[in-house]
């Protein structure tokens, strides 16, 4: 158990007047207990209250070990697998984890009627936010792999080489440097990368191809995320236009942040110079997404988002503009909010580049 990091939660419940909060997220159990538990289809809860209570719920075969610290109860395949949370909590409100799964909501509310479940994911999500020290120098490391992995990526083109062989050779770079795991990295040539979230398939190469890689993993828990995109032997007018408005778009959003600024306003940097351009409608997307523990976790960086910026926040800033059946471009970093400004995590090259 991280005190840390709980009394910080705790604090975040009483300011938002939580007395009681189940937590399921595998992300957000790791962060407070060190666990990592992928439970699937059964059940993980961490039980906190504002008093100093603070229990696991698990299923035996999870493999956990029982502390003073940190109580463990267990349950078996064939038990009830709520009926021992629902004994322990107190009537009135419990704040409950945005994913914790309905079926075992629905069973702690036949349970105990007298409970009632109101949204209780913010404690730990806005702890999770600000990144310690530990976590900043994770996310460094992991940026500092993913500039590699990219080099390799955009070293390995070739003529006659199709998407899915370029995203298997980004994830053996990666568990050479030290991944959890693969992934589903996106690699999408010439009209795919129209499509934001275009899966690499059998797609061969073509000269004037654009190429936009968008690479992730998780390393020691922690995640990257870069996207470059680059031509293959040739760059045409727009491209090239594109290319610059996208790039001018990231840059600036980036140059424009620091503490207290909205991360709508970030947001609003980044689109009003695409707009400009004359590619407003192409650009679908929000700025960015907060990472860390996830790939994708809160903040968003949207227009929707009008919080202010703080220290110790890791988002994306990924401006895109996409064009059906021609192509796409989108130039992604994660940065950290510092004290003055922002550390750009990812130092990979964004100057338009013609391969082959
Ligand atoms: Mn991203």
């Amino acid at each position: 158990m991280d005190q840390t990091r709980l009394e910080r939660v705790r604090a975040l419940m009483k300011a938002q007047g939580l007395s009681q909060i189940v937590v399921a997220a595998t992300a957000s159990v790791y962060y407070l207990t060190g666990y990592w538990v992928e439970p699937h289809e059964r059940m993980l809860a961490l039980y906190l209250d504002t008093e100093g209570r603070a229990v696991l719920y698990g299923n035996e075969l999870f493999g956990l070990t029982s502390t003073p610290e940190l109580p463990l109860v267990v349950h078996t395949d064939s038990d009830d697998p709520v009926a021992q949370l629902a004994q322990a909590v107190r009537p009135g409100e419990l704040g409950v984890d945005k994913f914790w799964y309905s079926k075992f909501l629905m069973g702690l509310m036949a349970h105990r009627p007298d409970v009632k479940p109101v949204p209780g994911s913010d404690p730990v999500d806005l702890a999770r936010k600000s990144k310690d020290e530990a976590e900043r120098q994770a996310m460094r490391h992991s940026s500092a792999m993913n500039d590699q992995v990219m080099a390799q990526a955009i070293a390995a083109i070739a003529d006659g080489v199709r998407e899915n062989e370029l995203a298997s050779l980004i994830n053996r770079e990666y568990l050479a440097r030290g991944a959890d795991c693969e992934g589903p990295q996106l690699v999408c040539f010439g009209p795919n990368g129209a499509d934001p979230h275009h899966a690499p398939d059998g797609t061969v190469l073509k000269p004037g191809d654009s190429i936009t890689f968008d690479i992730f993993t998780p390393i020691s828990r922690y995640w990257c995320d870069m996207t470059r995109t680059v031509f293959y032997k040739t760059v045409s007018e727009e491209q090239r236009t594109v290319y610059e408005l996208v790039r001018r778009a990231n840059e600036a959003a980036e140059a424009f942040i620091r503490p207290g600024v909205l991360l709508s306003e970030v947001d609003k940097v980044a689109r009003d110079i695409i707009t400009d351009g004359g590619y407003g409608p192409y650009f679908t997307h929000r700025l960015g997404h907060g990472c860390g523990l996830e790939c994708h976790e809160p903040p968003d960086v949207s227009s929707a988002s009008h919080t202010p910026l703080e220290p110790g926040m890791v988002f994306s800033v990924e401006p895109g503009i996409y064009l059906p059946g021609k192509f796409g471009v989108r130039i992604e970093d994660l940065v950290l909010v510092t004290e003055t400004g922002c550390e750009v995590l990812n130092h990979h090259p964004k100057d338009l580049l013609v391969v082959g």
